[in-house]
């Protein structure tokens, strides 16, 4: 059974992650493929939304911890830099939507993981741990750039030091993600947001993802100037055209992602 489930269907790539009886822990094969599935979905121009879960009671553990003291560990020195660097600039630079659906627990560099999508939810009894601290780590996975900027400095501080278990009602309060869905609706709750990104425009959602990463570390002079650039790459695609035709011919409006 591959480390990794994946399909492509009426325009959405969905990602499970598939080691349920490690919670979908990490070990170096399954890093590799989900770059390389990333890069798939990247060059696929039949795909415009992506939807990242996991199989089984949680979403990610993160690191598998017995690999680490396994046979052949992969060195420390390459963990970060050829695992999990590449996957967080990968969603991070895929110019379509990734919706990660949190079906469980997620924890160390599963929740930072998850945290980098474009849109997180999650299941009612899911649950977000910055793990790393219990076992002497510091976070990673781009945790001490997003976690900050979600939830504020001082909330950000005292989770990843002191490594608490929140909830995912808790997690939404504090903007850390976007909604929580009840257990028996989540699966169809959280695919229909798949669905509905894979019919819009899909250029103007790469723009603007472009646009609100280039915000983090912009002045607003700079951000200005990049929403002028990324508005005129906007305006001049297929689908602009088709959103204001549609709009004046009172019909619904059939965007092709061009
Ligand atoms: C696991 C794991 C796991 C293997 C659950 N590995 N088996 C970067 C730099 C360099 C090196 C290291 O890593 C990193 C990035 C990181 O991600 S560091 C952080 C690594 N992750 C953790 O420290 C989390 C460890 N796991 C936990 O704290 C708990 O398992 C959580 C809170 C996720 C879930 O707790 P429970 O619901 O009580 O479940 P459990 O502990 O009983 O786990 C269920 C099974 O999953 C169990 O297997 P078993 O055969 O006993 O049923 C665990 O061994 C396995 N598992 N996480 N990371």
């Amino acid at each position: 059974m591959s480390s990794i489930l994946f399909k492509k269907e009426k325009s959405i790539a969905t990602i499970t992650l598939n080691r349920p009886e490690k919670f979908n822990a990490f070990d170096r094969s399954m890093a590799l493929l989900l770059q390389s599935i990333l890069d798939d979905c990247a060059a696929d121009k039949s795909i415009r939304a992506i939807y990242l879960t996991g199989n089984g009671k949680a979403f990610c553990a993160g690191q598998d911890l017995g690999e680490l003291v396994g046979q052949n560990p992969p060195g420390f020195e390459v963990i970060l830099s050829e695992h999990y660097n590449p996957i967080i600039t990968r969603i991070r630079n895929i110019e379509k939507p990734v919706i990660c659906a949190v079906n469980g627990v997620a924890a160390g560099a599963g929740a930072n993981i998850a945290l980098s999508c474009d849109i997180v939810v999650a299941t009612a009894s899911a649950s977000f741990i910055q793990a790393f601290s219990k076992i002497g780590l510091i976070p990673d996975s781009g945790g001490t750039f997003t976690l900050p900027r979600l939830v504020g400095f001082q909330k950000a501080s005292a989770l990843m030091m002191l490594g608490d278990k929140i909830n995912a009602a808790e997690a939404e309060r504090m903007g850390m993600i976007y909604k929580v869905f009840a257990d028996e609706e989540f699966k169809a709750d959280s695919f229909k947001i798949a669905e509905t990104l894979a019919i819009m425009p899909t250029k103007s959602l790469a723009y603007t993802k472009l646009a609100l990463n280039a915000s983090l570390n912009n002045s607003l002079e700079e951000q200005l100037k990049k929403e002028d650039q990324l508005q005129f790459l906007a305006a001049h695609t297929a689908d602009f055209n088709e959103g204001v035709q549609s709009f004046i011919e009172k019909r619904p409006p059939l965007f092709k992602g061009e």
